[in-house]
């Protein structure tokens, strides 16, 4: 049993009780302890067995004593005694745009659906034609989320699908050490969201590793497609493509299995044009000749290209760049000195300032950004003036003490209303080192109303920068409508600073709108936007973003010194004052 474990189990708990919708806040309450449970680094068992599991953030009395249960027991009684009423597997349809909690209890109450094939079945077969409570609108915005491929549950997000291959690594190296494994696919190409996980794998045995691992997998259905492709589906519906191949086609083959598709196709058209073809097995010339690759800067270097890291490799160009020589020296996790969207707290993260201190300190930063939420947005006890002068103060004690280690700015997350107005005045912004300002609501507004709020917003001198600019939560809420265009083009003019905002289920601007920032000559800043201390690490899946955004070192506010960062926010600001102040 692991944490995480622990904290999975305390969610699905949490949202069968939103969906049985008897007590919402003894749903927050399982949600808050999961996410608590996630925070600390110790095991819970030991915590259970010291006694000391009440003294968490979020943990009472029952929760603890459920708990305590799951930890001796294996078992969550609350959970059991909920499963009576409905099956646990009823959480799945919370995954589908469109369906929360409510809509979930009427599709079972009403239809007895209680899974996504169900679902689909009803709603394809015409079995559903109405619902009571469900507007034939949303009806239909299912349909078409369920026969989305891109938008669809069947997607996972790029930290799950990593922690599932970690898992598989797992499984290999502990079992099978003398075979490779090697991931392939959208995963190593960090797109934001995976359908399913491809593996190379070589070396002795690769078979006999590969059944044991079908085995170990038990319930499954596993498919031989073609020669090459084993695929297993695991008893969640997770799909593993795994390609076996030898150490000295280990290149083709990685290439091949990694794509993209539309990459792949042009690689090939490439080598045809010059009589050869190209598999993924390497290059057969035109007498019928095998070469082989053992790496895919061989293979690349044969076509007549430089070559090409994994992250552009989506055919936008980047073919073109590899033969003339412009690809872009993407970012590094390295070059990242600080964090600027983080949340303390002081509004609604676990996280302590001294315990973004010390972390981050750890983390190699020279900076972070303290951004907690203001004022107007309550669910997310967004700060007063006096708590943000206390917060404040507390900042400058914390910089004190961590003096020549790390530095803590004064930062704030601002709402943006309905006018493109934020939560305080200019007297009270001055006083911050960095402001974000994000759009928290009104978001299915129509596209010249949002566009014009973010245009107006960017034009207050204190507003150094934007969060999550679309707003999308992936696999779950689409792109606000925003005319980009327009907005990137003020944005050059105004200085303002666009996030790429790292939590995985945001991965926000998305890659197609970092390009066409760039182009405008748009800067950026990436930020965790982290809730727990435990979601500082996730800065690497905004880095993955910037590189398929082709950004560089450069592009990015948060890779300068500190001083450098501070001149560049105050020149920024001083610009600002002069065109609109
Ligand atoms: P996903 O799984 O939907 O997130 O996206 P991918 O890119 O991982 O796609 P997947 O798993 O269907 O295929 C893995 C790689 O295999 C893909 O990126 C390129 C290669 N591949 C698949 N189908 C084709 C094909 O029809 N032609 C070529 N040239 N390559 C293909
Ligand atoms: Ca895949
Ligand atoms: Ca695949
Ligand atoms: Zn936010």
């Amino acid at each position: 049993m692991t944490n995480e474990e622990l904290a999975k189990k305390l969610e699905t708990l949490s949202e069968l009780l939103e969906i049985t919708g008897e007590n919402p806040f003894k749903a927050k309450a399982y949600l808050k302890a999961a996410q608590s449970i996630r925070a600390i680094p110790e095991d819970i068992r030991s915590l259970v067995r010291k006694g000391e599991l009440e003294a968490l953030p979020g943990i009472g009395k029952s929760i603890s004593q459920q708990i305590q249960k799951y930890v001796e027991e294996g078992r969550l009684p609350l959970l059991e005694e909920i499963q009576k009423k409905i099956p646990i597997e009823i959480v799945e349809l919370l995954k589908i745009p469109h369906i929360g909690p409510k809509t979930a209890k009427i599709l079972f109450d009403q239809f007895g659906i209680s899974n996504i094939s169900d679902l689909k079945e009803a709603l394809f077969t015409g079995k559903i034609k109405e619902a009571r409570g469900i507007s034939s609108k949303t009806l239909s915005k299912l349909r078409a989320a369920l026969s989305n491929k891109e938008l669809s549950y069947e997607r996972m997000l790029l930290n799950e699908a990593e922690e599932l291959s970690y898992r598989i690594r797992e499984f290999f190296g502990k079992y099978h050490p003398e075979v490779n494994l090697m991931i392939a696919g959208s995963l190593r190409r960090g797109k934001e969201t995976v359908g399913d996980l491809d593996f190379l794998i070589f070396g002795a045995d690769s078979g006999k590793a590969l059944s044991h691992f079908i085995k170990r997998t038990g319930n499954t259905s596993s498919v031989v497609e073609g020669e090459e492709i084993t695929r297993v589906i695991d008893d969640k519906g997770v799909q593993f493509d795994f390609l076996i191949t030898t150490e000295e086609k280990k290149g083709a083959a990685l290439l091949h299995l990694t794509g993209s598709k539309e990459h792949n196709i042009r690689l090939r058209q490439i080598a045809k044009s010059s009589g050869n073809r190209l598999t993924h097995e390497g290059i057969f010339l035109k007498n019928g000749k095998l070469l082989t690759f053992s790496s895919e800067e061989e293979l690349y270097e044969f076509l007549g290209l430089h070559y090409i890291p994994p992250e552009l490799r989506e055919d936008w160009g980047e073919i073109e760049a590899a033969k003339n020589g412009t690809l872009p020296k993407l970012l590094c996790s390295k070059d990242i000195k600080g964090d600027l969207h983080i949340h303390s707290d002081w509004s609604d993260s676990s996280a302590s300032l001294e315990d973004l201190a010390y972390i981050a300190e750890h983390m190699g930063y020279e900076y972070i950004s303290v951004t907690d939420h203001a004022k107007r947005l309550m669910v997310a006890r967004g700060l007063t003036l006096e708590q943000l002068k206390a917060r404040n103060e507390a900042i400058d004690e914390i910089n004190e003490k961590y003096a020549g280690k790390i530095v803590l700015l004064k930062g704030i997350e601002l709402n943006i209303d309905k006018d493109g107005q934020v939560d305080y005045e200019e007297s009270v912004l001055k006083e911050f080192d960095f402001c974000i300002a994000s759009l928290h609501w009104g978001l299915s507004s129509d596209r010249d109303k949002i566009t014009e709020r973010l245009i107006k917003v960017m034009q207050n001198p204190y507003v150094d920068a934007i969060g999550h600019p679309t707003t999308r939560l992936l696999l779950k809420r689409p792109e606000a409508d925003i005319d980009f265009e327009r907005v990137f083009e003020e944005a050059a003019k105004t200085g303002t600073l666009f996030e790429i905002n790292s939590f995985p289920d945001r991965l926000d601007l998305p890659p197609r709108l970092i390009r066409l920032a760039k182009r405008y000559g748009v800067k950026f800043i990436i930020g965790t936007d982290s809730h727990s201390v435990s979601h500082l690490p996730l800065i690497k899946y905004g880095v993955t973003t910037a590189r398929r955004g082709w950004l560089e070192k450069s592009d990015i506010l948060n890779t300068f010194s500190l001083n450098e960062l501070k001149d560049e926010i105050k020149k920024r600001r001083i610009e600002r004052m002069k065109r609109y102040g």
